[in-house]
């Protein structure tokens, strides 16, 4: 099979919401030698993209994007290895952790997010989906993360990641962190308006991103 056909394929697992399928058709580009991240971005999130538009549409029903993101989620766990291993630069930098605000279930952007950060040697704790303020307050707090990234997918859970800048400006711990925001509804002024240091509109500006961040700061 070559590459365009199983793209295809990877597509439509997800738009059908087939994970076994989804993470065979993994293990089958693992075995053609095809790059995991051109799988990821051009086979199972032009599918997720494509079960949101339908959604918008009115032609899915939740259920759906359920087992869309399922459909993903099992691809993932099959690549993601596999994007650490392809990943250059294994020297040891300084952590970031990674978290869905609160309010906010989603997780599949801020997980690939955190998978091309490992590929690029920067070591990751994921704090989650759904992440309470205190939980990011927190990891600023014991000072072992030197960015925090907050990932928002929601117009009503993009406000809380300015309510936790204020809570680190508040507990007087916002200087020890940089911080980083993203997610779908998210811009570069509303990143700005909240008090961030940065924003990133996809994992691999993100990369850039965090590189920007730290040299800046060094
Ligand atoms: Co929901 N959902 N969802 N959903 N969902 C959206 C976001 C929505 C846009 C769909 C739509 O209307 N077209 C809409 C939001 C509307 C709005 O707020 N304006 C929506 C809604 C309304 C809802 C519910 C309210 C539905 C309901 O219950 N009635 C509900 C909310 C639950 C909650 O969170 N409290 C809900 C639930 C769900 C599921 C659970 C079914 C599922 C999520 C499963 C999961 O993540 N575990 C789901 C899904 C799958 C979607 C869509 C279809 C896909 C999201 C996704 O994974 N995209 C989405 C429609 C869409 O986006 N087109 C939709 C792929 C992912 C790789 O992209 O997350 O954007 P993304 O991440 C990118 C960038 O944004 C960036 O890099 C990533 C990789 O390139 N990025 C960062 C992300 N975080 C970053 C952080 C950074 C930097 C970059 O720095 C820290």
């Amino acid at each position: 099979m070559d590459l365009t056909a199983l793209l295809e394929r990877q597509k439509q697992a997800v738009l059908e919401g087939d994970a076994e399928r989804a993470a065979s058709l993994a293990h089958e580009a693992i075995r053609l030698g095809f790059e995991p991240a051109r799988c990821i971005e051009e086979g199972y999130m032009a599918g997720i993209r494509e079960v949101g538009r339908l959604w918008e549409l009115g032609e899915y029903f939740l259920p759906e994007l359920v087992q869309g993101a399922d459909a993903v989620k099992a691809a993932m766990a099959v690549l993601r290895p596999r994007l650490l291993e392809s990943g250059t630069d294994a020297q040891k930098r300084e952590k970031i952790a990674l978290g869905t605000v609160q309010g906010d279930i989603h997780d599949i952007g801020k997980s690939l997010v955190a998978a091309m950060l490992e590929a690029n040697g920067f070591p990751v704790v994921d704090l989650g989906r759904d992440v309470p303020d205190d939980l990011f307050v927190e990891a600023a707090r014991r000072g072992e993360v030197r960015i925090l990234g907050m990932s928002a997918l929601l117009t009503t859970t993009m406000a809380v990641q300015a309510r936790v800048v204020r809570r680190l400006e508040e507990e007087g711990v916002r200087d020890r962190i940089l911080v980083m925001v993203g997610g779908a509804p998210v811009t570069r002024s509303f990143a700005k308006e909240a008090g961030a240091d940065a924003y990133a509109s996809n994992a691999m500006e993100a990369v850039k991103e965090v590189r920007r961040l730290l040299e800046v700061r060094r």
